[in-house]
């Protein structure tokens, strides 16, 4: 299965004079008119100081919870119908079984609200087609079909607004496997040359999502997914059909062409890189969105704390998934973490609202970094006894824990020669969250940093693809980074990366390559052979391989190939340059070399 590939060089300078970085930044969109840009800040306003809400995977699918005829489907719980080909008659008959009278519409809100959730969105439809409200459009609705006879989605307007929690509806608008004119079941519906989408989207999808803004009060967004073969046209309707019904309703980046009010990172996906856009990720605690009875990979409250602090330090909101059982009840591990997660955030409410992003575009080793106006908050995951924090280049007037304020002592200095700023503080010997404890920074003006990537405390150098400066001889090259930040259609052998970085604790370092393995499937492409190069020159000649896999909490369905590139030598302090040249690419799986980042791990 693996072959020879992609021999790399990697060259080592010594730049003597001040490094000069220029990092691609990929420019906002200018939009057409101010006006139009006014109304748009304007509807965003709330959602850029949420960074946290709640998903609500409710349908039909929640009475088979990933069984069908007795066997356990594979897969989301809300794609079974899909995943067992269940045709539409038998599907429908779920709607007699249908009846979540332990549905609390209060008591939802209130777990929202107590795990510091500033919105919850529901799925009103999801891609079976079935309306989880009353729906005059469709009689296919949990008010008409089925022996509830209650509007879920009125009940949890009414209970949102009274709690001041904003409230959006998820809306399938081309997958809907219900109808014959839509995209998506190609079990009951085969005949493509018949099918007139158009037609559903006129005589369904507007009227419906009519409906949604006319009689649940504000809606704060709707939540289109999974675009598929939209038009520009078609998506262009839907976004203005939300925004003639509720100037301030926001439209999800799914909706399709790039017309959405924000991005929506792919689910489950935390972006390595800097986000352009005003952006959140939608997230599940275990498998699946709909309940599945068998699904109890839960993700530990430790990660999930984690993974919201990331999507703030990048400027985005973390949307996490509830599923509720066909009684209508939120599972209880679910329930669990919501007030785990509530509990840390009313300690540490100030690092996460409200917040900006961190100044620093690479991760650093001990934690995470939000911002606010003259102020840093650093949440540490790895606890020590001294922290140390390069580059911030202000004067730090208060160092304390969040966690009962208290104070801590800490030491400023400047290499002025290598232009080195160094923070170091001095931590209680056990850490006072179990979670992430946050210390917050009292500085001078506001947050000034280093930008240069630069030598860690523990020694490490950690050189992000996206953070590279990206060599394209060939214009026509189709290198670029994906989403995450890792480079992607790296096919061309000619395209070179090289970062410039600072070195302030000279000694050997072990060279590292991260490559990343393709979402499902685990495709990865690579070499099995390396050969280190003689030349003590401090060039490296090596093969990408499987030197081992590193898991990443952030991007659960990668894992990361970590192969070792060589040792260099680094002896004295000061400004290097590393380039990466590849001196052939393999790319039969047009996967190509999948650069996550290079790494120099000091030996001791
Ligand atoms: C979609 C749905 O199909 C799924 O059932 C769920 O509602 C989820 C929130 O959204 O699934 C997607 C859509 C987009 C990506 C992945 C799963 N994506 O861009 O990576």
């Amino acid at each position: 299965m693996l072959s020879i590939s992609k021999r790399l060089l990697f060259g080592i300078l010594l730049i003597s004079s001040a490094i000069q970085i220029s990092f691609a930044q990929q420019k906002l969109n200018p939009s057409a008119k101010l006006s139009e840009d006014a109304i748009k800040e304007q509807r965003l306003r709330w959602f850029r100081e949420a960074r946290f809400g709640m998903f609500i995977h409710w349908g039909l699918y929640s009475v088979p919870a990933g069984e069908w005829k007795g066997k356990l489907v594979p897969g989301l719980g809300e794609w079974i119908m899909n995943r067992a080909k269940i045709p539409v008659t038998e599907y429908e008959q779920l709607t007699n079984q249908f009846n979540p009278v332990k549905f609390n519409a209060e008591e939802i809100v209130r777990l929202a609200k107590n795990a510091g959730m500033k919105y919850i969105v529901i799925t009103s439809k999801h891609h079976d087609g079935f309306a989880m409200y009353q729906s005059k459009v469709s009689k296919y609705n949990i008010f008409d079909a089925t022996p509830f006879k209650r509007d879920p989605l009125k009940e949890l307007a009414d209970a949102a607004r009274k709690a001041g929690i904003r409230l959006g509806f998820y809306y399938s608008q081309t997958q809907d496997w219900h109808e014959p004119d839509a995209i998506g079941n190609d079990w009951d519906f085969k005949n493509e040359s018949t099918k007139n989408f158009q037609k559903y989207l006129d005589e369904k999808v507007k009227p419906q999502v009519t409906e949604l803004l006319t009689n649940y009060g504000p809606i704060g967004l709707i939540w289109f997914d999974t675009p598929r073969n939209i038009t520009k046209e078609q998506s262009r309707e839907l976004v203005d059909l939300v925004h003639k019904l509720q100037p301030d309703c926001l439209v999800s980046g799914r909706v399709g062409n790039g017309l959405g009010d924000y991005d929506s990172a792919g689910d489950n996906q935390i972006s390595v890189g800097q986000v352009r856009r005003d952006w959140e990720t939608p997230v599940t605690m275990n498998d699946t969105w709909g309940f599945k009875k068998d699904d109890t990979n839960w993700k530990p409250t430790a990660i999930l704390i984690q993974q919201m602090v990331q999507v703030s330090s990048r400027g985005g909101n973390y949307l996490l998934n509830v599923g509720p059982t066909a009684e209508g009840l939120i599972p209880q591990p679910s329930g669990e973490r919501l007030g785990q997660v509530g509990e840390w955030l009313k300690v540490n409410k100030d690092a996460v609202y409200e917040t900006r992003p961190s100044p620093f575009q690479y991760e650093l080793p001990w934690g995470i970094i939000t911002t606010k106006p003259n102020k840093m908050f650093l949440h540490v995951f790895k606890w020590q006894k001294q922290l140390t924090l390069f580059g911030l280049k202000n004067k730090v007037r208060k160092a304390a824990l969040l966690a009962g304020k208290k104070k801590l002592k800490f030491k400023q200095t400047n290499d002025s020669a290598l232009d080195h700023y160094a923070l170091t503080l001095e931590l209680p010997a056990n850490a006072p969250d179990k979670y992430n404890s946050v210390i917050e920074l009292n500085l001078d003006s506001d947050v000034s940093v280093d930008a240069a990537l630069m030598q860690q405390a523990d020694e490490s150098v950690t050189l992000p693809a996206f953070l590279s400066n990206v060599h394209k001889p060939d214009e026509k090259s189709a290198f670029r980074f994906d989403s995450r930040g890792v480079a992607e259609r790296w096919l061309d052998k000619n395209d070179w990366l090289d970062w410039n970085f600072k070195v302030s604790k000279p000694g050997t370092f072990e060279v590292f390559a991260l490559t990343s393995e393709q979402k499902y499937g685990a495709n990865w492409e690579g070499g099995h052979k390396r050969s280190k190069s003689k030349s003590a020159g401090q060039k490296l000649k090596a093969t990408i391989e499987i030197g081992g896999k590193e898991e990443n909490p952030a991007n659960p369905y990668w894992k990361y190939v970590v192969s070792k590139v060589g040792t260099v030598k680094i002896d004295k302090t000061g400004s290097f340059n590393l380039s990466l040249k590849p001196e052939t690419i393999q790319a039969e799986k047009k996967l190509g070399l999948t650069l996550v980042s290079v790494k120099l791990i000091p030996v001791k």
